[in-house]
């Protein structure tokens, strides 16, 4: 039957050296056998030291790209990654709404670990009005999250629940905000809140490794695939920690410096 194979589809940038962005998604989706597509909003050039340069596609491309593969595909799932700009994010939302991309999952990259700047200042306030109320789930990072609350955490657990719930109050049903490592335990945790407004927490060793890029694509792509494969959302987060603990574990050694996660170790 036509488009009975799970789809999903990435609407991110491209980073050069496959670590991350809409690389790691497509890995991503690979490795947990769904079919993966993507919309391409900005290119940058990177390598393991860091990224140099970037460049954006006119919005007119990047509405056609939406509408030739509304046209022929069954897409399940959907998750965001590097949007640049206002102007984008206006764009992908409008296009959420008028077509069937499927569950949605939004993953608000602000920076890359290692400090460059994907997102525009102003158009952090966009992310929030625009396409927070069409997430089923926002998995910002430890310091997206501070970024998104306005408020610093330093590692409390009670500011990270508030932070949780404010950010659930710009929209998303669930939130799940990853954790740091945390000097004294030496673990993490990630704490998801659900629809219903309970906690979950997963808890992890730290990996002492520089190699983690593409660490927050990976979990969003993972969470994608999973709801695409007809997993709850809680059985859905929880695999994709599970396999992101997993592919930073089963390190690989590519680049000099900040090099990319493991996705072989993921495949099912
Ligand atoms: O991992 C965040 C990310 C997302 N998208 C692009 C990136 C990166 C990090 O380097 O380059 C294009």
């Amino acid at each position: 039957m036509i488009n009975n194979f799970p789809q999903v589809l990435t609407i991110a940038g491209s980073d050069s050296d496959g670590s991350a962005g809409m690389q790691a998604d497509l890995h991503t989706f690979f490795a947990n056998r769904t079919y993966g597509m993507s919309v391409l909003v900005a290119a940058v050039s990177g390598n393991s030291y860091g990224i140099t340069s970037s460049h954006l596609l006119p919005n007119d491309f990047i509405d056609e790209q939406f509408k030739v593969l509304s046209r022929d595909f069954k897409i399940l799932a959907t998750k965001t990654g590097m949007l640049a700009n206002s102007s984008i994010i206006e764009l992908v939302a409008k296009k959420i709404k008028e077509l069937d991309l499927g569950q949605i999952v939004i993953d608000p990259v602000i920076t890359t670990k290692h400090g460059n700047k994907l997102l525009e200042d102003s158009a952090i306030e966009t992310i929030k009005k625009q396409l927070f109320p069409l997430a089923k789930i926002v998995t910002p990072n430890f310091y997206e999250a501070q970024i998104l609350f306005g408020e610093s955490f330093e590692n409390n657990m009670d500011t990270i629940q508030k932070a949780a719930l404010s950010i659930q109050k710009m929209g998303p049903k669930n939130v799940v905000i990853k954790g740091k490592h945390s000097g004294e335990k030496a673990d993490i945790t990630d704490v998801f809140l659900d629809e219903k407004q309970n906690f979950h927490y997963f808890s992890h060793d730290y990996i002492p490794t520089d190699r983690i890029n593409g660490t927050g694509d990976t979990f969003s792509a993972t969470i994608v695939s999973q709801l695409a494969l007809k997993k709850n959302l809680l059985e859905a987060v929880k695999i994709a920690e599970e396999k992101t603990q997993l592919a930073i574990k089963n390190q690989i050694e590519v680049g000099h410096k900040f090099g990319p996660i493991n996705h072989w170790s993921i495949i099912d």
